[in-house]
């Protein structure tokens, strides 16, 4: 393993894994540890296989609060000493503790244009509140849901007729091209953590 080699990451997933797949496909200057997904059947799992990534399942279900399963997946991150942990597709919201732990190591991407449309269902929302452009935005984990400091974003055109499933499709493609350039970034000191 080279030094350029040494920019640690851990992702998160919990479903299809198309981002993580971008950032492995972009052949960045980092070392991508491990992929840890709260959902065994998450395709993304077997996407960091092929790519020969170590691979953790750990099931909210299996514990009885937020907490309990936030103590043991933050225990599993820390293994891997990371600088960065990745979220991607990851479903489930964090305790303030967690997120405290990582600060200034952890980043979202969400498929809005933040401060839009917080949470889930984005798309729809956009297509329903009449918008012209939607998008996805990069930004730092911080306790408040999806209210982080952005540092990166791309916008697409809403099409008349769009359903939330085309637009997502066209807001996916744009994720695919600034995450990667985002932990880019972050691994080579262009951008970092100020607060
Ligand atoms: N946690 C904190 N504290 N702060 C953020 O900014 C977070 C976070 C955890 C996840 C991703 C986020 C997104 O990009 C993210 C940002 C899940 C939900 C959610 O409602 C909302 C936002 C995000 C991720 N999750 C439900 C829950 O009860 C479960 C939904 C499901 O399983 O389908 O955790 O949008
Ligand atoms: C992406 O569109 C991502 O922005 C979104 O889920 C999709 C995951 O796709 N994230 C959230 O909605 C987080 N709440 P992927 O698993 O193929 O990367």
């Amino acid at each position: 393993m080279g030094n350029d080699k040494d920019f640690g990451v851990v992702v998160l997933i919990s479903g299809s894994g198309s981002n993580l797949q971008a950032i492995i496909d972009a052949r960045l200057p980092i070392s991508l540890r491990a992929v840890i997904s709260n959902k065994a059947n998450a395709y993304g799992l077997e996407r960091a296989r092929q790519a020969g990534i170590p691979t953790e399942v750990i099931d909210h279900r299996d514990y009885a609060s937020r907490a309990d399963f936030d103590a043991v997946l933050q225990q599993h991150i820390d293994h891997y000493q990371p600088e960065l942990v990745v979220l991607a597709g990851f479903m489930r919201i964090l305790t303030d503790g967690l997120v405290e732990h990582y600060r200034g190591r952890m980043i979202n991407i969400h498929p809005s244009l933040l401060p839009k449309y917080r949470g889930t269902n984005t798309h729809a929302r956009a297509i329903e509140a009449g918008d012209a452009v939607a998008g996805c935005s990069v930004h730092w984990v911080t306790p408040e849901l999806d209210a982080g400091p952005v540092l990166l974003q791309a916008e697409v055109p809403i099409h008349p007729g769009d359903s939330a499933d085309t637009l997502a499709a066209r807001v996916l493609e744009q994720e695919h091209k600034i995450y990667p350039e985002a932990i880019r970034r972050i691994a080579s000191g262009e951008i970092r953590w100020q607060q």
